[in-house]
This record gives structure tokens, C-alpha cells and sequence, in this order.
């Protein structure tokens, strides 16, 4: 009940806001079958992911911690006096934490996130644990533009913070628009430090989307529970099948749900056919080098600053400078 009052606060999604009914059908009728990832965190796929980042086999979230804490005060020379730190998608704002810990000269935390719950909840906990940092948390999509409070707007320097590469949930011509959007929204001498994950030996990858616990396959799977309880659906679980796999030509891992027979599914009234083995892709996980994230960027004005890295080269921290 809190969740649908807090709702009714929003502003209602303009026209051209694309609702998950509408998303989901339009994926559902397309060939090949499709959901856009960002689809997965509900409730219970927020939690199911934090599990995720918890597994032996999966990798990223650790080595960017790892890599954030070794080298934070050189990240943080970064940041100039006075300046805010605009975070995408910021969820627990976990990774925030130890930047905001190394660099006592920022003067505001903006965490932005489509789950406004969530860093509401996480702003109470950052004010009583940075009594001088003003956080001002925003509700948004971060594909869309969208506005920041007066407070960070009249700070000398904005710094965009885009960990745990949800850059590679974008396809290149996606994530260059996100980060020509960022550029807009943090206008002038803007920075920017994001996460991503890089290519490494297949093994490597696959074993991070398969794990033994079968954590990641609920977790893709939860997409269906989500779309039964929210549009009226009626997939059966047990008759879909979690795959990832690491397609190196695209430079990306896919995650699909394949239906285990020909069936007929109902969603939001609509009848969807599947044939045996047909599958509903569901996220790709783009991973880059070094040197390919610094051209997308470079691509669209954002100059290299600094890139830290841990002792495996898994995972990469890189800082940019907006020239215009
Ligand atoms: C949150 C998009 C970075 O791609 O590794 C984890 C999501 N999907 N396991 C990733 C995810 C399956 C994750 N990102």
C-alpha cells in the first residue's frame, strides 16, 4: 500500500514513455522474442541480483570494489571543491560510498534510480552517515533526459558516477546516446566515471551467467513471475529454460528464456505462441576493452582522464572529461 500512495506522487509517464505493457507485448510479438533487460528488477529481482553479486563465479561486483577502494584518493583528485556526484541507476549505492568517503570535497550525492523506494530508503542512511552531504535523490529513467535538483545544478562541477557496467546492458549506438545525455545533463566541465566489464577467456564469462546455485537462472526466470503477477500472464516456469551464453562475434553474453515445448502463453489478453526451443532474449551483456570504451566515448566528446584496473584486468574504472 506505501509502494501505490508513494506511486500516485510521480509524474505519470509522458506519451512517449513506453510502459512495461507495452514494452512487454511489443517484445512478445516480435521475432525473435525480446524484453528489454532493465525488466528485471522488481522487488524481487533487485534482491535476486544482489544474491547474484555474490556468487563465486560472478566477478565484477567484487574486482570494481576492489578497484574503487585501492584507488580512491586517486580518483577522488578528480573531484574539485564544492562539486556534485550524479550517480545513474545508483540502486544501493554501494559503490558511491567509497567515493564519497574518499573525497570529502563533494558538496552533494544525487542518486538516480527508476526505483524511487529504494534511494529514498538509501538517502535517509546517507544523511545520518555524511551530515555534511547534501543528498538529493532523483526518480528517473536513466535512458531519458531528465532534470537535476537546483542544488547540483549550482555546483561549480558536476561528476557523473556510472558504475557496474550497466553501460553493457546498451547497444553501442545506445550507449553512445547515454553518454551524449549524460554530457547534457552535467553540462559544463562535466566528468564522468564508469564501470565496465571487459573480454576475458570465455570460460570466465560463461561461468558468471551459469552459476551452480542456479541464482542468475531465477533471476532471469523472475522476469516471467513478474509479467504473470504484473500484466496477467500465464507462463509456466517449469516449461522455460535459463541460457547465457557468450556470443564473441557481437562481444557480448546473451540471456535468453527458451520455451521447453510449442505453447501458447496469455499476457495482458494476448495470446503468444512459442515453438519448442524458441526463446525470449532478455538481456545482452556487452563487455569492452579499455581502449573500445575510451573510442565510444571519445566518439560523442568525452576525453580520457584515468582508468584503473584490478591485478586480472576483469574490470575497468575509467574517467573522462567532457571537451565539447
Ligand atoms: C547489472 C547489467 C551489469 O550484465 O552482469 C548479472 C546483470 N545479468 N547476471 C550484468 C546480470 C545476469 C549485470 N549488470
Amino acid at each position: 500500500m506505501v509502494a501505490a500512495v508513494a506511486r500516485k506522487r510521480l509524474p505519470q509517464p509522458s506519451s512517449d514513455t513506453p510502459s512495461f505493457e507495452t514494452d512487454v507485448l511489443e517484445g512478445l510479438r516480435a521475432t525473435p522474442k525480446q524484453v528489454p533487460a532493465k525488466y528485471f528488477y522488481d522487488a524481487a529481482g533487485s534482491h535476486l541480483f544482489e544474491r547474484i553479486t555474490e556468487l563465486p563465479e560472478y566477478y565484477p561486483t567484487r574486482c570494481e570494489m576492489k578497484t574503487l577502494r585501492e584507488h580512491a584518493a586517486d580518483i577522488a583528485r578528480l573531484v574539485p571543491q564544492g562539486a556534485a556526484l550524479v550517480e545513474f541507476g545508483s540502486g544501493s549505492s554501494k559503490k558511491a560510498r567509497i567515493l564519497l568517503r574518499a573525497a570529502p570535497k563533494l558538496a552533494a550525492y544525487v542518486p538516480v534510480d527508476i526505483c524511487g523506494e529504494m534511494i529514498e530508503q538509501e538517502a535517509i542512511e546517507l544523511r545520518a552517515d555524511f551530515p555534511q552531504l547534501k543528498v538529493l535523490p532523483v526518480t528517473a529513467d536513466i535512458c531519458n533526459p531528465f532534470d537535476l535538483p537546483d542544488e547540483a545544478k549550482a555546483a561549480p562541477e558536476r561528476i557523473g558516477f556510472f558504475p557496474g557496467s550497466t553501460i553493457g546492458n546498451f547497444e553501442p549506438h545506445e550507449a553512445s546516446a547515454f553518454l551524449r545525455n549524460a554530457a547534457n545533463i552535467l553540462e559544463a566541465g562535466a566528468k564522468l566515471i564508469i564501470g565496465v566489464d571487459l573480454i576475458k577467456p570465455v570460460e570466465v564469462l560463461n561461468a558468471a551467467y551459469n552459476d551452480a546455485a542456479g541464482v542468475t537462472a531465477r533471476f532471469n526466470l523472475n522476469l516471467l513471475t513478474r509479467i504473470n503477477r504484473e500484466l496477467g500472464g500465464t507462463f509456466r516456469l517449469n516449461t522455460f529454460e535459463h541460457h547465457a551464453f557468450y556470443n564473441r562475434e557481437r562481444h557480448r553474453i546473451e540471456m535468453h528464456l527458451a520455451s521447453l515445448k510449442r505453447q501458447k502463453v496469455k499476457v495482458a489478453g494476448e495470446t503468444i505462441e512459442f515453438r519448442a526451443g524458441e526463446t525470449i532474449h532478455t538481456e545482452n551483456s556487452y563487455k569492452y576493452s579499455a581502449e573500445s570504451l575510451a573510442a565510444l566515448a571519445r566518439g560523442v566528446g568525452w576525453l580520457p582522464a584515468g582508468s584503473w584496473t584490478d591485478a586480472r584486468k576483469y574490470f575497468s574504472i575509467q574517467a573522462f572529461t567532457f571537451a565539447g
